[in-house]
C-alpha cells in the first residue's frame, strides 16, 4: 500500500502522484460509488499497485476542505490573480472569493498581475492592509515571480481569476517546464469562458501542486453567501477583527448600526470602504438565503 495525491481525475481514472516515486494511474474501488463518495483532485489517498502497474484507490484520507467548483480537496492556498489592465478585475469578485476561501479555512493571496501595464497601487494596498499576502507581478517582466514561488512552495494551491488575466502565463514563469498554452485576451473575451472543465494539479519544482482553474464564474455557485449565516460573514473580513468587539451592541451587524466600531474605522480610513461595501452586499445576499438552505462547510 502506498500513499499519494490525486493530481488528475478524468472519466473514472485518477492519476496519483506518490512522493519521489512517480505517478500511478488508478481506478477507484466500487465501494466509493456505493457510499456516494467521490475521490477529488487534491485528495490524499491510499493505493495498491498490481504487478502490471495498474493501480487502485483503496482509501481516501480525511479532507481538510473540499470545493465543488472547481472540484478540488485539501486546498491550502487560493491565489486570486487580478489585473488592473484588460481584463480589469472587479474588486467585488476578489472579496467574494476571499469570503468563500475563509469559509473553507483556506488562505487567500491576491496577486496583481500585468503590473508592467497598469499599477493599481490603491487596490494593492487595500488587500495588503486587509491582511492578505499581496503581490505585484508581471508575467511579462518576471517581477514578483520569485515572491510567488516562495509563497506557493510545498503547498496545494489553486490559481483563479477571470480568463485572460494571466494565470497560465504566471504558471509558465514559475516553472518553465510547464509550457501551458497562453491565449490572446481579445480572443478569450470573445469566447467568453474557458473551454477546459477538468481540474489538474501541476507539480512545480518548488514542491507546489497548483491547479489552474477556470474563471471566477465557476466559483459563483459556491455562492455570494457560500451558505454562510449572515452573522458569521464578518469573520471573512480579517481587517474587522480589531474593531468588532468594540461595537456598542454585541450583536452588531456592522451594516448601519449606531455605535458600530467597524463603521467608525471605515470612516477613519482604517478599513477600505470598498471592502466594507462588499461585506454589506454579501451580508444582504446571505440574509436572503432561508435558514434551511444554508449548508455548513464540507
Ligand atoms: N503585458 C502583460 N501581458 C500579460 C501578462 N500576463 C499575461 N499576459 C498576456 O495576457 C494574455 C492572457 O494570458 P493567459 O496566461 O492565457 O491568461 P489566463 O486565461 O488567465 O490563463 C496573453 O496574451 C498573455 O501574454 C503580464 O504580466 N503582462
Ligand atoms: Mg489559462
Ligand atoms: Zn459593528
Amino acid at each position: 500500500m502506498t500513499e499519494g495525491v490525486i493530481v488528475k481525475a478524468l472519466s473514472g481514472f485518477y492519476r496519483v502522484s506518490c512522493a519521489g516515486a512517480g505517478s500511478v494511474t488508478c481506478r477507484a474501488r466500487g465501494k466509493f460509488r456505493h457510499a456516494g463518495e467521490k475521490p477529488l483532485v487534491g485528495d490524499r489517498v491510499r493505493i495498491s499497485v498490481r504487478e502490471d502497474g495498474a493501480g487502485t484507490v483503496e482509501g481516501i484520507l480525511p479532507r481538510k476542505n473540499a470545493f465543488t467548483r472547481p472540484a478540488v480537496a485539501n486546498l491550502e492556498l487560493l491565489v486570486i490573480i487580478a489585473s488592473g489592465a484588460v481584463p480589469v478585475t472587479d474588486p467585488f469578485l476578489i472579496d467574494r472569493l476571499t469570503a468563500v476561501a475563509r469559509r473553507r479555512e483556506c488562505v487567500c493571496a491576491v496577486c496583481w498581475n500585468k503590473w508592467d501595464l497598469e499599477q493599481p497601487e490603491r487596490l494593492y494596498e487595500t488587500y495588503r492592509d486587509a491582511g492578505f499576502p499581496t503581490l505585484r507581478v508581471s508575467a511579462r517582466t518576471g517581477e514578483g515571480v520569485d515572491a510567488l514561488r516562495a509563497l506557493t512552495a510545498g503547498k496545494l494551491c489553486a490559481f483563479t481569476g477571470n480568463s485572460g488575466v494571466g494565470k497560465s502565463s504566471i504558471l509558465n514563469c514559475l516553472d518553465k517546464a510547464l509550457a501551458l498554452p497562453v491565449g490572446d485576451v481579445s480572443e478569450k473575451l470573445g469566447r467568453g469562458r474557458h473551454t477546459t472543465r477538468h481540474v489538474e494539479l501541476f507539480e512545480l519544482d518548488n514542491g507546489a501542486l497548483i491547479a489552474d482553474t477556470p474563471g471566477f464564474s465557476s466559483f459563483e455557485e459556491d455562492g455570494a453567501a457560500a451558505g454562510c449565516p449572515p452573522e458569521e460573514l464578518q469573520y471573512a473580513f480579517p481587517e474587522f477583527a480589531p474593531y468588532r468587539e468594540k461595537c456598542r451592541f454585541p450583536d452588531c451587524a456592522h451594516v448601519k448600526e449606531k455605535g458600530c466600531a467597524v463603521l467608525a474605522a471605515v470612516d477613519a480610513g482604517r478599513i477600505a470602504r470598498s471592502r466594507h461595501e462588499s461585506y454589506v452586499r454579501l451580508y444582504e445576499a446571505a440574509r436572503e438565503v432561508p435558514q434551511w438552505q444554508r449548508k455548513g462547510p464540507p
